[in-house]
């Protein structure tokens, strides 16, 4: 890092700004156009309209400066429309003069396609050859150092972290914008991967990460924070979203506040059905749960999707054609468009009978032989593909065989499983559940 004399945040006055990153403009989505259009419209725009409350926190907030680290587009190719919306957001920025800094990442990378848009004269884009360095001044004083660097092109596997010099004795806040992914990254793609030491090792005050879309504050001293993405887009990116709000006092005191900015909510709710035990019990607590998310969801949209788990002898019903999409369809029909109102996106039955299974195995009869060879099979890969042969002359053929190839290990031993479900139902009176 360049030596400049620094100083800290001025004495009556915070440095203030805004950390977000992912925001994944135009995203695609898809499969809700035909069901529900409006709906489908709501989700369309969800990208847009956290951008925009983004924004308007900044200037509601009296910010200093906005930064954004990597994937404002959701494609390398973005399109115009997105561009023009970006911008939109920008100026509003500017004119409230408000500074914007950005890092591209994977998805937006330096050479993918660009419209000969003007940016405000105060948005810094960070380049793509090195990292660079920034100083921000306030009433003629240097308040923060900003550091950071883009993606050149989309596959960037170097450590970039281990570009970023140290940070001198004496220097202001510092801050590292940097696309990248922390430790394993679960389920993300290992961009510019690097350790929680290399980052710590820089000595900077805040790092402001992009990529990894769960919003996570890692740790405080030094703060490394990934924002995560502003509007969750799938089922993938469950929870509250938004960006985070950070306040440095003139003691270099950080606090850090995640301020959420979606419009539409997603859900994974599990339903045990053990104390159900009619269709209207099931839709009671259906009803319920939509209840409590859109009481949760503070008025935006939510889309939910439900698990019902547990034993129970509502299985009989869960298991008749048509019983569960008859369930989704009614309550779908209730919905209205609108802040607040739950849209069911999927109803998933994962219950089974209530058959005390080791009970049954430890008798000596016909049902524990049955409950043996289904262990024998699911225990040896061997039978599994023994398994896949007669389900492949049901599959494998026609226009299916192009979409659906040969089953796995785990989807062999479910339907292994769910066979015997069906069996032992069909040979265990219903009265007899109990006693078995
Ligand atoms: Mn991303």
């Amino acid at each position: 890092m360049t030596a400049k004399k620094s100083s800290n945040p001025k004495d009556n006055e915070n440095l203030i700004f805004v950390h977000t990153a992912d925001l994944h403009l135009d995203s695609p989505f898809h499969g809700l156009s035909e069901i529900n259009p409006q709906l489908s419209d709501v989700m369309t725009k969800a990208t847009f309209a956290a951008y925009n409350n983004i924004i308007d926190t900044c200037i509601e907030k009296n910010a200093d400066f906005l930064l954004i680290s990597g994937d404002i587009y959701d494609s390398a190719d973005k399109s115009l429309y997105a561009q023009l919306k970006f911008l939109e957001g920008l100026k509003r920025l500017s004119a409230a003069g408000i500074a914007t800094y950005i890092t591209h990442g994977n998805h937006d990378p330096l050479n993918g396609w660009s419209a000969s848009l003007e940016w405000p004269d105060n948005v810094k884009v960070f380049s793509g050859d090195d990292v660079e360095n920034v100083f921000v001044e306030k009433n003629g004083k240097v308040v923060a150092t900003i550091n950071g660097i883009s993606y050149r092109t989309k596959n960037i596997l170097e450590n970039l972290a281990k570009r970023f010099q140290q940070k001198e004795p004496g220097s202001p806040f510092t801050i590292g914008m940097l696309h990248c992914t922390v430790g394993s990254g679960e389920g993300h793609d290992p961009y510019a991967p690097c350790t929680m030491q290399d980052l710590k090792g820089s000595d900077y005050d805040y790092w402001a990460l992009g990529h990894i879309h769960y919003p996570q504050v890692m740790t405080t001293d030094p703060y490394i924070v990934y924002s995560g993405n502003p509007q969750g887009r799938d089922p993938g990116e469950l929870g509250e979203r938004g960006c985070m709000l950070v306040e440095v006092n003139e003691k270099g005191d950080t606090k850090v506040d995640f301020v959420p900015v979606d419009s539409v909510r997603w859900y994974i709710e599990e339903i045990s059905v053990e104390e159900l035990e009619t269709e209207a019990d099931l839709i009671g607590a259906l009803e319920d749960k939509m209840d409590k998310l859109s009481e949760i969801a503070e008025g935006r949209y939510v889309i939910c999707r439900f698990r019902l788990q547990g034993r129970s002898q509502l299985k009989r019903l869960l298991i008749k054609e048509d019983f569960l999409n008859d369930i989704v369809q009614h309550l779908r029909e209730n919905y209205n468009i609108g802040p607040g109102s739950v849209w069911i996106e999927r109803l998933k039955d994962e219950t089974s009978f209530p058959f005390e299974r080791e009970n049954l195995l430890s008798k000596d009869n016909f049902i524990s032989d049955i409950l043996s060879i289904t262990d024998e099979i699911c225990s040896d890969c061997g039978d599994l593909k023994e398994l896949d042969e007669p389900l492949h002359s049901l599959f494998g053929k026609g226009k299916i065989r192009h979409v659906l190839r040969s089953f796995d290990d785990e989807e062999l031993v479910s339907i292994a499983r769910n066979a015997e479900e069906l069996l032992l139902n069909k040979l265990i009176p219903e009265g007899e559940y109990e006693d078995n």
